[in-house]
């Protein structure tokens, strides 16, 4: 098979990218390890800034987000009891969606299949060739069989865990950072607590009021990363949250039976550069965020959307100008995020290791943010997403 672009992963990167290359005339193949029922599967993010919503506009897949995805126009921030509201719209003008992942990758599949683009599943043994030489290839093994696919360009699209990033051997540089915790979350049919997301600081740990709709919720609660999920029924997480929401959250909580629970652990990860001859990367498989910004698939379509202007100038103008700015131009928005992350982390979750005086500066930084219109914008600005 031959193509211009091969994509290595169809979750919202890898989608993204190839309706962009589509909209813009460039042929494009996507591999991808599992099932799209798998892909569908995953419960993950929430938050689109305006500017993903954007670019699922400008590749015709934003209609059922505009129709069922909920506009905020800001958040509350919980702590002491009591609960403060950050009016970002006010502070920046822009409104964040919230639209849960899954259905983000549902509308791309959906948009990909409508324009007869190749998606092939349950792809094993992806494996990128020569992007370092003039003729990149991607091999896979599919029904038993080896097959080969020559390309311009590869988009390494396939999250932390992909080959993409272990297959390059040159100067590659990563930047870690592991957090001494996880994220408990989980789903349910029932209403949320709040209009708006609810992130509490609270000396049990950190907890997150979140939603995909005004009839299903998603909660999230500070967990050890030691927890195991069997150690977690349902009752002993309504009762945990309960214990760390300010009292009319409490009231308003309907609890009932989840319809997902999952524990993720929480990192910072940077890998750079980007770009290593004809191979790119984009998305979770060259960064990732802890998920208290709301930051993760939104960096993820920025990288993709700055990937494919630059392919699309090569094509359109033969320059590679672009394509050689790429990785410098994706990263710089990447450390803005992971910076932003790693501040609304560090502030609302409980660090045993900086004990009372730890405690106490992420009280005075919370206190100062709801006191202050200087710093409300600040963080308004970097959650409903910096420019392109
Ligand atoms: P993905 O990981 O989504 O997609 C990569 C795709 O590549 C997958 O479909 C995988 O099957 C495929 N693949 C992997 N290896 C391959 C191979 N060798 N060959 C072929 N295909 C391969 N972000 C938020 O903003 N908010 C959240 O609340 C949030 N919660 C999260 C919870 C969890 C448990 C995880 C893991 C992530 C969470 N994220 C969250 C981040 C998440 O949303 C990612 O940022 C987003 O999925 C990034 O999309 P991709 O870069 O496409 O990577
Ligand atoms: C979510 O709705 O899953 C969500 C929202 C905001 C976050 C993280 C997750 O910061």
């Amino acid at each position: 098979m031959r193509t211009k672009v091969a994509i290595i992963g169809a979750g919202p990167a890898g989608l993204l990218l190839g309706q962009l290359l589509h909209a813009y005339g460039i042929d494009n193949v996507i591999l991808e390890r599992q099932t799209a029922d798998y892909v569908l599967g995953r419960i993950r993010a929430g938050v689109l800034e305006q500017g993903t919503v954007d670019l699922l506009e400008e590749v015709g897949a934003a209609a059922r987000a505009h129709r069922e995805g909920l506009v905020h126009h800001g958040v509350e921030l919980a702590f002491g009891g009591v609960r403060h509201r950050i009016d970002m719209h006010a502070a920046t003008g822009k409104t964040m969606m919230i639209y849960g992942q899954t259905e983000v990758t549902r509308d791309l599949m959906d948009a990909r299949r409508a324009a007869g683009l190749t998606t092939v599943y349950e792809a094993a043994d992806v494996t990128p060739h020569e992007f370092d030489g003039n003729h990149p290839r991607v091999s896979y093994v599919k029904d038993g069989a080896t097959h080969e696919i020559t390309c311009d360009f590869i988009a390494g699209c396939d999250g932390f865990h992909g080959v993409s990033r272990k297959s390059v051997s040159a100067a590659i540089r990563t930047f870690e950072r592991v957090y001494p915790f996880g994220w408990l979350g989980i789903l349910s049919e029932t209403p949320p607590v709040s209009h708006e997301l609810i992130y509490t600081n609270h000396e049990r740990g950190f907890s997150l009021c979140t939603m995909r709709s005004m009839h299903r919720s998603r909660y999230y609660l500070q967990c050890s990363m030691e927890d195991h999920i069997d150690q977690w029924p349902d009752d002993r997480f309504w009762d945990e949250l309960k214990r760390r929401l300010d009292r009319e959250a409490v009231d308003h909580l309907v609890t009932g039976p989840s319809i997902e629970k999952s524990i993720a652990p929480l990192r910072s990860f940077v890998a750079e550069p980007m770009r290593f001859g004809k191979m790119f990367l984009a998305g979770d498989a060259a960064h990732i965020v802890p998920p208290t910004g709301a930051k993760g698939l939104n960096l993820a379509a920025s990288d993709v959307h700055y990937l494919s202007q630059a392919l699309r100038e090569f094509y359109d103008e033969k320059s590679y100008a672009g394509i050689d700015a790429y990785s410098t131009t994706a990263l710089a928005r990447v450390w803005k995020a992971v910076r932003f992350s790693w501040w609304m982390t560090s502030m609302l979750h409980k660090f045993p290791d900086t004990g009372e005086f730890g405690a106490r500066i992420q009280l005075a930084e919370l206190d100062y943010l709801v006191s202050s219109q200087a710093a409300a914008t600040s963080l308004s600005e970097n959650y409903v997403g910096l420019p392109f």
